[in-house]
């Protein structure tokens, strides 16, 4: 009886040959009908069990029982699959190909990032260096190291977070000046653009404990305020693409001898007033002075020889003026419908 055997095998090596060029329910069905209908070739199999003693009747029926098992696995195997394929050719073809495209969203620029990069190009376009500075700083690099002593009054204007009794989040970006001037031989030129500077100041449209400054240093032979306040114009020409002029108020800081309130003419009126300048044509934005002959000493640069300039002004200031932000927190709050507009 080994025919049975062989022709097991033989007909599960051809089922498997013909269910391979199965590609659709109706050759599924054929194929079907052949092996395992009334008068296929499984069937045809049982059939010869008749004229079998009972032994083997029982050793080879439970192989044709096995061949069939498996034949009809296969085959419901195939047809869940050609069901699936057909149902998911069904959902592309009800696929509208000419909709627009799903939006994806990517994104803004925040209006600090916006004015940064404006800063950015205009120094690095004026062979400036661009530093960071550190955001922890120590009592010296913050305070002593720019004429502001322990007892020195002007620290009463920049309460700061203190970490320990010398470390400190830093009140301004002044800090940068001293550890350029440190690291760095004159002639030198270095600016710090978006620096985070932390203040014990109450929260109000124009003011927040966190805050940013951009602050600039030059220090070389012969430097006046003149050259102070050409540059002034041409950093807020990369802001506004405009030429402003630029006004000195004399005032005090202890680490620039003289200091000033620096102002510019309104960009949007040309100083025939408006509300951004409130009627007034000036606009003032941080300050700025001639390096302290002191303050040169304190990181051994010899004020006979050179002289140099500085300027903090705070950048939240100009975003909010270039874009017509009316609170300076909401640069903060991170809304996602104001940042969007950007
Ligand atoms: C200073 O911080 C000096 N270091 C600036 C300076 C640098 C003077 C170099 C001379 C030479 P002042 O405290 O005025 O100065 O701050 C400068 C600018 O930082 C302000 O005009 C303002 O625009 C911004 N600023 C200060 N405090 C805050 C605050 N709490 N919130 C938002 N902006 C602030």
């Amino acid at each position: 009886m080994l025919f049975i055997a062989d022709s097991i095998k033989q007909i599960y090596t051809s089922f498997e040959a013909d269910l391979l060029d199965v590609s659709n329910e109706d050759q599924a069905e054929s194929l079907k009908i052949a092996y395992l209908g009334r008068k296929g070739q499984v069937r045809q199999l049982f059939d010869t069990l008749a004229s079998m003693s009972p032994e083997e009747k029982k050793q080879y029926g439970g192989a044709i029982n096995d061949l069939k098992n498996k034949l009809q696995d296969a085959l419901q195997n195939k047809l869940n699959q050609l069901q699936e394929d057909k149902s998911k050719q069904e959902k592309l073809s009800f696929y509208d190909y000419s909709l627009p495209g799903r939006p994806f969203p990517i994104g803004h620029q925040h209006p600090l990032s916006l004015i940064g990069q404006q800063l950015y190009d205009t120094f690095r376009s004026l062979n400036f260096t661009v530093v960071d500075g550190n955001e922890i700083e120590d009592d010296y690099h913050n305070f002593e190291a720019l004429n502001i002593p322990k007892w020195h009054p002007a620290r009463k204007m920049q309460d700061s977070f203190y970490i320990t009794e010398n470390m400190l989040l830093r009140t301004h970006t002044s800090t940068v000046q001293v550890r350029a001037m440190e690291k760095m031989k004159p002639p030198l030129r270095i600016v710090s653009i978006n620096g985070r500077c932390y203040r014990r100041d109450a929260s109000d449209a124009t003011h927040y404990p966190v805050f940013h400054q951009i602050e600039g240093l030059y220090i070389d032979e012969g430097l006046s305020m003149a050259d102070l306040s050409g540059l002034l114009v041409e950093m807020m020409y990369g802001v506004f693409g405009r030429e402003v002029e630029i006004r000195f108020l004399p005032s005090y800081f202890p680490f620039v001898e003289p200091g000033a309130e620096t102002l510019i003419s309104c960009p949007f009126c040309r100083k025939k007033g408006c509300q951004v300048c409130q009627q007034s044509g000036w606009i003032e934005l941080g300050g700025s002075g001639m390096v302290h002959p002191q303050v040169l000493r304190n990181v051994n640069i010899d004020p006979a020889k050179y002289s140099g300039f500085a300027f903090g002004w705070g950048v939240d200031r100009l975003a909010m003026l270039k874009y017509g932000i009316e609170d300076i927190r909401m640069l903060m709050d991170n809304h996602i419908h104001f940042l969007e507009q950007f």
